[in-house]
Parts: C-alpha cells; structure tokens; sequence
C-alpha cells in the first residue's frame, strides 16, 4: 500500500480552514512574545527522526507476544511501512537496520525502495545478545566483555560485519548496546570486564570508516539484573573517551533507575560534546518501551529545553541522530509510532518557544517563581497548530492517525500480507 500525495491533500481539504484559523490565532499570540510561528514551523519540518527495523512488529515481553495483523514480514515490507509512515508524517525520513534480523540480499533493490518512500539509512545496530544458528562460540556469558579471546573476537568481527553492511547503505554510524553483565555478586570481576569491553570498543572504532560515528548505549540493568557492564552515562562517557572523539554517548530514555534526572544527562553529555544519539520511548518502572510522551510528558519536555540548549549553545556536539526505541505488546505498531512522533514535535515545539533570554535573567535574580512560570508557560502552550501545519507544508496528512484510519491503512496491509504476516527479529 503507497498513500499518495493527491489522497493527502484531498484528505486535508476539509480541515484547512480550521487550521488558518487555529494557526492565525497562535501565530498572533507567539509573534506578542517575540516569535515567529513561520519560523518555528520550518525548525518542525527539518526535525527527522528514525525508526527502527522492529518497531514495525508488535514487540513482546518474556510471557508473551501477541501480533498485530499484516505486520512487514521482510525487510522490504518494513522499509515500506516506514514510508507509510513518513507519507503521513513527513517526520519519519529514515530507518535504522537490526543486523542480523534485517541483513539485506539484494543492496540496490533495498536502497531503491529506500529511496522511492525518500527514507536515508540511519545508524546500524549490531546483536551479541542473542546466539544466531550455526555461530561458534555461545554470547551467555558477555559478548565484548567475555573472559575468553575467541568469543570477544566473534562479538567484535560481527560488529565490524555491521559496519561494512551500513558502509554499502550509506549509513554513517554504529550503534553499540550490550547485554553484557551478571546476574549474581562475583560471577565476574568488574575491572577486568570493563577493560575488556574497552578494548573490544577501541578494535570496533579502528575498524570504522574516517566519517563514521560510534554510539555507546547505556544500561544499568536487563537482561542482567545484578550488574551490567556499561550501566551508566558516566560508564559510556568514559568507554567513549578512550575510544577518540567520533565515539559518543547514546541515550535511551527508558534506560534509566526511576526518577533519574535525564535531562541533567543530556546538558552534562552536551557541554562536553559527546551526546551522539537519542533514543525516545517512555516508561512507569523500568525499561518499558511505551510510546513517548504517554507516561512523562512534562519530564520529556524539559530533556527538550536541555536538548535545544545544547544544540544551540555546544557547536562541537554534533546533531544527536533521533530514533524512537520503543516496542510495546498492545496497540498497532504504526498507529502508535504516529502517536510517538507526534508526541515528541510537541515537546521539541514547546522547548522552542521557552523565552531563553528571560529565564536567564530570571535564573541570575534567583527568582524561583518566574523560572517555574517561563517553563510552564511554553509547556501549557497548545503548539499543535505549528505541527499540523509544518505537516501540511511537507505534503503530509495534517492529521495522521486520522487518515491512518479513514484510508483502512492496517485492513490493506493485511490484506496483502495476510492476517498471519508476522514481523521477525524481535
Ligand atoms: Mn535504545
């Protein structure tokens, strides 16, 4: 199924005039306090996020998975539900591969389908925590970490593997998380596993091309529940630092301890150059993968403040590569990633409009009250005018998920793919 842009904007027609309206009105009010509705619109259309490869499947947990009807069964069908999404979002330009789940056969085919929906390849990722069939030597006890050389040389060949694959994609950077830990006290021994694992990080990084990037992820628990190997920010910061300067920190909101002040991270990493890559979802308790902004939409916003800070205020920190990391049991995979972007324009369109100069001055006369209330006031700001209009402006539905229903998106696919079409990988 292809949505077309004569369908969008015929579907677009009947809200139009509620979106002047809607528009004009915000418009007038933000051009009051100095800003530029226009403006704000084009920073929204030039905002990408990527979506990986086993978004697109109903995810599961250890009880359990149940999928969603139609779901893409090849990559192929996954690189065509990201153009779906991206047709209807115009938010959604690129797709991050899962190496082995999606190696692809046939490169040109994969890439001219890439292109047909206007999608680039973002970051690959690579998986030693999972045993593939046939491979020699089992990742059960750690992968780059492992105390034996031989598996340590499979996790690292396998990860310099991803690279070539990524190198025929034109994408330009490696996604590295670990499930690498222990279960139980003294099952390994810390420093030893943390120097191992460094070393492995360094052999990876000389293997990668001059212009590509290294994200470290980060993780203080799952699979491994007592420890795992690089738990912390400070932990990758570190990993990353001694790998050189194109090695970055990654965060995955949903891979923190409760209540953790996330936002604190991003402006620490940020000032020091280091925050590579940004992965959205959201979470009650742990590492949940719920769609973003549905549980914290407030703590989301102010990551946001710390993120345009930073990328207005650190020149050597380079564009954070955005990717929603979430997969979740319940809800249509599209229709809840649609729900995700949506959510994370609101937040990034919200921290725009913080008045910076006025909490600045607030802050130096330690006037606590009016710091809250130039926070607040861009977060009650309804900003869905300027997203609905910078999708308009692309050429995408003013609103998706209204379309995603109206056009039967889900019954077509299955439809064509058949009630039984399961996604693999995860
Ligand atoms: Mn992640």
């Amino acid at each position: 199924m292809k949505i077309s842009k004569d369908q969008l904007a015929n579907l677009n027609q009947q809200q139009l005039p509620t979106l002047e309206a809607d528009y004009n009105y915000l418009g007038e009010k933000l051009q009051e306090s100095g800003k530029d509705a226009n403006l704000l619109v084009r920073k929204l259309t030039e905002f990408q996020v990527a979506i990986p490869s086993w978004a697109l499947g109903a995810g599961g947990t250890r009880f359990g998975r149940f999928s969603c009807p139609g779901e893409p069964a090849s990559l192929e069908q996954k690189i065509d539900d990201v153009g779906l999404l991206h047709a209807l979002t115009a938010t959604a330009g690129a797709i991050s591969l899962h190496i082995p789940w999606d190696i692809p056969q046939d490169y040109k085919a994969i890439m001219d389908r890439a292109a047909s929906h206007g999608l680039l390849f973002d970051a690959v990722n690579s998986n030693t925590f999972q045993d593939q069939p046939g491979q020699a030597h089992s990742y059960r006890y750690g992968s780059l970490c492992h105390g034996n050389p031989e598996v340590r040389q499979q996790a690292i060949a396998h990860n310099i593997e991803v690279i070539r694959i990524g190198e025929k994609l034109g994408s330009d950077s490696l996604t590295v998380w670990l499930a690498d830990g222990i279960n139980f006290p003294g099952q390994h021994n810390f420093q030893q596993a943390l120097e191992r694992t460094a070393d492995s990080l360094r052999q990876i990084y000389a293997a990668m091309p001059e212009h590509w990037k290294l994200f470290i992820e980060y993780k203080p628990y799952e699979p491994n529940f007592y420890s795992t190997v690089i738990q912390d920010w400070g932990t990758s910061y570190m990993l990353a630092g001694d790998c050189g300067p194109r090695a970055y920190t990654l965060v995955d909101l949903g891979h923190h301890l409760p209540n953790t002040n996330i936002e604190q991270i991003v402006a620490t990493l940020m000032s020091r150059g280091k925050l590579g890559g940004f992965h959205f979802n959201d979470s009650k308790y742990g590492d949940d993968d719920l769609t973003v902004g549905s549980i914290k939409p407030y703590a989301l916003f102010l990551i946001f403040n710390e993120l345009v800070y930073g990328m207005t205020h650190n020149p050597d920190n380079p564009p954070p590569a955005w990717m929603i990391d979430a997969s979740h049991n319940i809800k249509d995979p599209l229709e809840d990633l649609i729900q995700s972007l949506e959510a994370i324009l609101e937040a990034y369109a919200k921290a725009l409009l913080i008045d910076q100069a006025a909490l600045q001055e607030a802050q130096q006369q330690h006037d606590v009250v009016r710091c809250q209330e130039i926070l607040q006031n861009a977060y009650r700001t309804d900003v869905r005018p300027l997203i609905r209009k910078s999708r308009l402006a692309a050429g995408a539905a003013i609103d998706p998920l209204a379309v995603f229903r109206t056009l039967e998106v889900r019954k077509n696919l299955t439809r064509e793919r058949g009630s039984q079409s399961r996604a693999t990988g995860l």
